[in-house]
């Protein structure tokens, strides 16, 4: 309660569903986007809602890192600095190892690795030098960071899911070397219903659909239950990696 928490890709999905979640256990939580608009729809949403904590929307494109120390920068002149940091932004296109362009790589590589990295290590700057001991950066990983699944389409973005599994673990250590009690956890989900894959550069509609009535998916909500039960662990708790499946989901 009364936290800063930064909620990046707070505009649609999983980020909007953590965020709200925040603002109603009465945090002050910054969230980011491209589409701001829709962040300050859901701002407003929360206010009549009657939550006890705000909701900040901020423009901010995370495949730029000026876009982002701007941010950490506005963040500290108008409220501080960062408690929570998650890291939640991320996308994956359809481009196989074969036949796929550098672009889409690249974008993949920006938001779900880069943005991730540079974050981390502003909140973690913010915390050290507020002297905040019981901060907390929380990645939405994936499934797709412990198992390699056999499609083409997913391959470049399991590579950058497992960059995030390796980052979390390489974080926790530093944190620990670094003898604060900032923790680091890893969220990784499978399925989850929301607009993921329906961004994809060449994205199929119909298969993208069909995917998500194959089975009953896990909802964007109960990825945000999993942030609030991990903020919610006493201090001597570090929770690493939360897997959690559709339980129809085989793979
Ligand atoms: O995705 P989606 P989810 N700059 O597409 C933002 C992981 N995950 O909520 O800029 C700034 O609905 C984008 O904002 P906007 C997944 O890997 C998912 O499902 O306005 N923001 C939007 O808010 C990801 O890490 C599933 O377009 C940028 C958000 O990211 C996390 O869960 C399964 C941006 C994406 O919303 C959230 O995914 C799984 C940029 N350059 C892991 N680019 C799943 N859904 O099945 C994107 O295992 N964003």
């Amino acid at each position: 309660k009364g936290r800063v928490a930064l909620v990046t890709g707070a505009s649609v999905g999983i980020g909007a569903a953590v965020a709200r979640a925040l603002v109603q256990q009465g945090m002050r939580v910054v969230g980011c986007a491209r589409s701001v608009d829709k962040i300050e729809k859901l701002a407003a949403e929360c206010q009549s809602a009657g939550y006890s904590g705000t909701l900040i929307p901020y423009k901010c494109d995370l495949s730029n890192e000026e876009e982002i120390l701007s941010m950490f920068s506005a963040i500290k002149t108008q409220h501080k600095g960062v408690d929570v940091c998650i890291n939640n932004a991320g996308l994956a296109h359809n481009e196989p190892l074969l036949s796929g362009k550098t672009e889409g790589w690249r974008n993949m590589i920006d938001v779900n690795v880069l943005a991730l990295s540079i974050c981390t290590r502003e909140a973690y700057k913010s915390m050290k030098e507020r002297n905040v001991d019981d901060g907390h950066i929380i990645n939405i990983n994936s499934m797709s960071g412990h198992r390699v699944l056999p499609s083409a389409a997913s391959h470049f973005y399991c590579a950058t899911k497992y960059a995030v599994t390796a980052l979390t673990e390489g974080l926790r250590q530093e944190l620990r070397e670094a003898n604060t009690h900032i923790r680091a956890t890893c969220i990784s989900p499978g399925l989850v219903e929301t607009e993921f894959a329906f961004r994809h550069h060449n994205s199929d509609p119909e298969r993208a659909a069909a995917v998500y009535e194959s089975i009953k998916c896990l909802k964007a909500e109960d990825i945000a239950s999993a942030v609030t039960f991990v903020l919610s662990a006493p201090p001597h708790v570090q929770i690493g990696d939360v897997q959690m499946r559709p339980v129809e989901q085989v793979s």
